[in-house]
C-alpha cells in the first residue's frame, strides 16, 4: 500500500466530508516528491490499518541546534520558555475547540521544545498514525534550528508525516532575500511545507489544507500581519512548562518595533509598527496560566518600552498582583531609552518585574551608528541603569562583539569600562551575525560577500563572515577572552556587592552570575541556550555524521559528563563562597564604586562618555564634546 498518499487521502476524506473549502490544484498534483517516492516499511506498518478513526493529530516540535559534536543541545531541563511553540500551540487549540476540520473531528495536540524533550521520531509518527492521521509542524524554527529542523522533517517525511515549517529563518529569507536559498529549496523538494508570516487568523486554512491533501508549498503572509488586539493567546500546558526550570511560562504582549537595526531581522518580519494585545487578553492570559499554577512569564516582546499599549498592561498587571494576589513575576526585553518613559520602570517593578533583557550592545558610539542603533545613547546608560536598580530588578545586557572598527584591544577596554563604571549586573557577549532576515544579511548576499553556509552556526556563538581588521582566529578568541574578562573572581565580588547593597535578590543573582560565567566556558553553549543536565542522544547525531558505536559512545560520554560536573561543582562553590563572604560583610551593606555613583541629572559627563566624546554624533541630547579623548583606564 501507498502508505503517505493513502493516509492523505483519509485526511481528504475528512477535510471533504466536513466543509474545509478546497484551495485548487488535484490532490495527486500536490503530493511532495517524497510521497510519490518509496516510503519505508515502517511507513506501511504505522500508517496502515488507522483512517477509519475520525481524529487529526498535530504534533508541535521546536527543533533544538546541533553542538560542534553534531548532537542536538537538550538538557533535563531548560531555563528559558518558547514562546513560538506556546503561540503555536493557542492557535491549534483554538482549531480544536472550533472543530475546524468538521463537527466529528477531534483535533488532538502535543507539544515538545528539543531543548528540554528528547523527540522520538517514530513513536510521534506511530501517535499520528493510531490517531488516523494528522501532521508535525515544526514551530519557531531558526537560522540556527533550520539544519536540525530538517533533519526531523526528512525523517517524518521518511515516515510519510506531512510537516510544516515555520518562524524566523522561513520568514526572514523569504521576506528579505529575492529568491529561495538553497536550504528552503531542500525542504520543499523533500516535501516540507513552509509557512512564512504570522499565523494568527490561517492555521485552520493550513490544517484543512494538510488534512485534505492540498497543502501548498509555501504559505506566504508576510505583507499581512495580523492585528493583535483579541488575538489567540499563548498557552501552554502545564507538562510543558514545567519542564522550564523556574515553570517560566511566557507571551507577547505585542509585536514590532519602531526602530532600525540593520542586524536585527525583527523589524523585516513582524514589522516597525507597534501591535499589541489588550489589557483584557493579557489578564486572561494570566488567568489561564494561573489555573495550572503557573504566575511566572517572559514577556518576549523584543521591546516592551515601545509596546504602545505598556501602561495599560502593566496597571492590569499591578491590580492583579496588589488586589487579586496573583504572585506574578516578570522578565522583560526593554530598550536603553525606556527610562525616559515616566513612570515606566516603577509600574514594571509593581507588576512583578524582577528582571530585565537589554541591547546595550555596544559602548562605542560609532559602532552603534554604524548598526543603525541610533536610539542607544551612551551617555544615558549609567542613569537608565541605575533606575532599574533603584527598584531592585536585575539587568542582563547583549554586547556584541565584532563590529568593523572593533579590535582585541579595544574589545578588551571597553569591557574594563564596564565593569567600572556601569552597573549593570550580567553581560552576555554575541557576535555580529548576519542572520537571515537582516538588513546586514541582505547587504552582504547582494554583494556577494562570503557567509557561512552552515545555518547552524548563525546562533551568535560563531563567526560567520569575515571581520575588516580581525582574522577569524583572533575574533575567536576575542570572544572567549571576553567572558573570562568580565567573569573573574574579582568582578564577581563586586557584582554581589552592589547586588546586595542595592537589596536585588542574592540567590537570583548567585545563579545568573554562575549560569552566565559557566555556561560558555563549561559547556561550550550561550547561556540563552542553557539548561540543566545536558543529554546528549548518541543516534540523535546530524545528517551525515556516523552514529557512533555504543563501545566507543558511552565511555566518551561518561568521561565528558564526569569533567563537565566537576568545572560545575567547582564553580558553583567558589560563587557560594564569594557570596557567603558577601553576605557576612557588615561593609558590603553600604558598598559604593564608581557605577553606583548617583547620576544627578545635573549635566555630569561620566568619564567613559569622555573617552568617546570625538565619536559621539550631533544628537540631541548628546553632551558637549571634549577637546580631546581621555586615556582609558584599562
Ligand atoms: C523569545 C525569543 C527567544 C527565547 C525563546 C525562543 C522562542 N522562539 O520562543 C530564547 C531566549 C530561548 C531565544 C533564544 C535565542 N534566540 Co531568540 N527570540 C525570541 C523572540 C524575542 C521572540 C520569539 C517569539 O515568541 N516570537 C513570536 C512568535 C509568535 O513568532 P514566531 O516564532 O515567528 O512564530 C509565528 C510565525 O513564525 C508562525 N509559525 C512559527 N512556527 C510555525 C509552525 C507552523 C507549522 C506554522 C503553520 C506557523 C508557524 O506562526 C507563529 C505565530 O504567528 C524573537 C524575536 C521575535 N520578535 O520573534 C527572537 C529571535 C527568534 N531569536 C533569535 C536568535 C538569533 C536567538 C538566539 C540564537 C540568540 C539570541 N541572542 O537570542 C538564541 C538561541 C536559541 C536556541 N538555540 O534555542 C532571532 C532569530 C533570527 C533568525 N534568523 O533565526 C530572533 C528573530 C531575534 C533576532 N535577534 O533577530 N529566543
Ligand atoms: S531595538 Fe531591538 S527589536 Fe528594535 S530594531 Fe533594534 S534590535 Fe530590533
Amino acid at each position: 500500500m501507498r502508505l503517505g498518499v493513502a493516509s492523505l487521502a483519509g485526511r481528504n476524506d475528512i477535510a471533504r466530508s466536513n466543509g474545509c473549502k478546497p484551495t485548487g490544484e488535484p490532490a495527486e498534483s500536490r503530493q511532495h516528491a517524497a510521497d510519490r517516492d518509496g516510503r519505508s516499511h515502517i511507513a506501511d506498518s504505522i500508517l496502515g490499518d488507522t483512517l477509519a478513526k475520525r481524529a487529526f493529530r498535530v504534533a508541535l516540535i521546536k527543533p533544538s541546534h546541533y553542538d560542534a559534536d553534531g548532537y542536538v543541545i537538550q538538557w533535563w531541563r531548560s531555563t528559558l520558555p518558547s514562546n513560538s511553540l506556546a503561540s503555536v500551540y493557542g492557535l491549534i487549540e483554538e482549531c480544536a475547540r472550533d472543530r475546524v476540520l468538521g463537527p466529528d473531528v477531534d483535533i488532538e495536540i502535543e507539544a515538545a521544545d528539543e531543548c528540554n524533550t528528547v523527540v522520538d521520531v517514530k513513536a510521534v509518527a506511530k501517535r499520528i498514525a493510531t490517531a488516523g492521521g494528522g501532521m508535525v509542524g515544526l514551530i519557531g524554527v531558526q537560522s540556527n534550528q533550520f539544519p536540525r529542523a530538517l533533519d526531523l522533517g526528512r525523517q517524518f517525511r521518511a515516515l510519510g508525516v506531512p510537516v510544516v515549517m515555520g518562524g524566523f529563518h522561513v520568514s526572514g529569507c523569504i521576506a528579505m532575500l529575492p529568491s529561495l536559498p538553497a536550504d528552503l529549496q531542500e525542504a520543499l523538494d523533500l516535501g516540507i511545507h513552509l509557512f512564512a508570516g504570522e499565523a494568527e487568523g490561517r492555521m485552520a486554512e493550513v490544517l484543512c489544507d494538510v488534512a485534505a491533501g492540498r497543502a501548498k508549498p509555501i504559505y506566504k503572509y508576510l505583507n499581512d500581519l495580523p492585528e493583535m488586539a483579541a488575538a489567540v493567546y499563548p498557552i501552554l500546558p502545564r507538562s510543558v512548562v514545567t519542564r522550564v526550570a523556574g515553570h517560566y511560562s511566557s507571551f507577547d504582549a505585542g509585536r514590532g518595533c519602531p526602530f532600525q537595526c540593520s542586524f536585527c531581522t525583527i523589524i523585516n518580519v513582524q514589522g516597525r509598527k507597534s501591535r499589541y494585545r489588550t489589557p483584557d487578553d493579557v489578564e486572561a492570559i494570566v488567568r489561564a496560566n494561573a489555573a495550572q499554577n503557573i504566575t511566572r512569564f517572559f514577556i518576549t516582546d523584543d521591546n516592551f518600552a515601545r509596546n504602545r499599549n505598556w501602561e495599560p498592561i502593566l496597571d492590569r498587571l499591578i491590580e492583579l498582583r496588589e488586589r487579586d494576589k496573583f504572585n506574578i513575576k516578570l522578565l522583560l526585553q526593554v530598550d536603553t531609552l525606556c527610562h525616559r518613559i515616566p513612570n515606566f520602570i516603577e509600574k514594571a517593578a509593581r507588576a512583578g518585574c524582577t528582571a530585565i533583557f537589554l541591547g546595550l550592545e555596544n559602548i562605542n558610539p560609532e559602532s552603534l551608528m554604524g548598526a543603525k542603533k541610533r536610539q542607544n545613547k551612551i551617555w544615558e546608560y549609567r542613569e537608565m541603569l541605575l533606575a532599574w536598580r533603584a527598584q531592585k530588578v536585575m539587568t542582563y545586557a547583549g554586547y556584541i562583539l565584532g563590529f568593523p572598527t572593533d579590535t582585541p584591544e579595544t574589545i578588551a577596554r571597553d569591557i574594563e569600562i564596564i565593569k567600572q563604571e556601569l552597573p549593570v549586573d550580567i553581560l552576555e557577549f554575541f557576535y555580529l551575525t548576519p542572520l537571515p532576515g537582516s538588513e546586514d544579511h541582505k547587504t552582504l548576499h547582494m554583494r556577494g560577500v562570503p557567509m557561512d553556509p552552515d545555518m547552524n552556526k548563525y546562533d551568535l556563538e560563531h563567526a560567520c563572515t569575515a571581520h575588516p581588521l580581525m582574522s577569524k582566529a583572533t575574533w575567536m578568541q576575542v570572544y572567549a577572552d571576553a567572558w573570562t574578562r568580565y567573569y573573574t573572581d574579582e568582578h564577581v565580588e563586586t557584582i554581589m556587592r552592589r547586588a546586595v547593597v542595592s537589596g536585588i535578590n542574592r540567590t537570583k543573582i548567585l545563579d545568573s552570575l554562575t549560569i552566565f560565567s559557566g555556561a560558555a566556558r563549561i559547556e561550550g553553549v550561550h547561556p540563552l541556550q542553557f539548561g540543566f543536565l545536558r543529554r546528549k542522544i548518541r543516534s540523535q547525531r546530524r545528517h551525515g555524521m556516523p552514529v557512533p558505536g555504543a563501545l566507543a559512545f558511552y565511555p566518551w560520554r561518561v568521561a565528558d559528563f564526569l569533567k563537565v560536573t566537576a568545572q560545575w561543582l567547582r564553580l558553583i562553590w567558589r560563587y557560594r563562597r564569594i557570596m557567603a563572604r558577601v553576605a557576612a560583610d557588615p561593609a558590603a551593606r553600604s558598598h559604593r564604586d564608581e557605577a553606583l555613583r548617583p547620576h544627578t541629572a545635573g549635566g555630569e559627563t561620566d568619564h567613559f562618555v569622555e573617552v568617546f566624546a570625538d565619536k559621539i554624533p550631533h544628537t540631541h541630547g548628546a553632551p558637549v564634546r571634549a577637546a580631546a579623548p581621555v586615556e582609558a583606564s584599562a
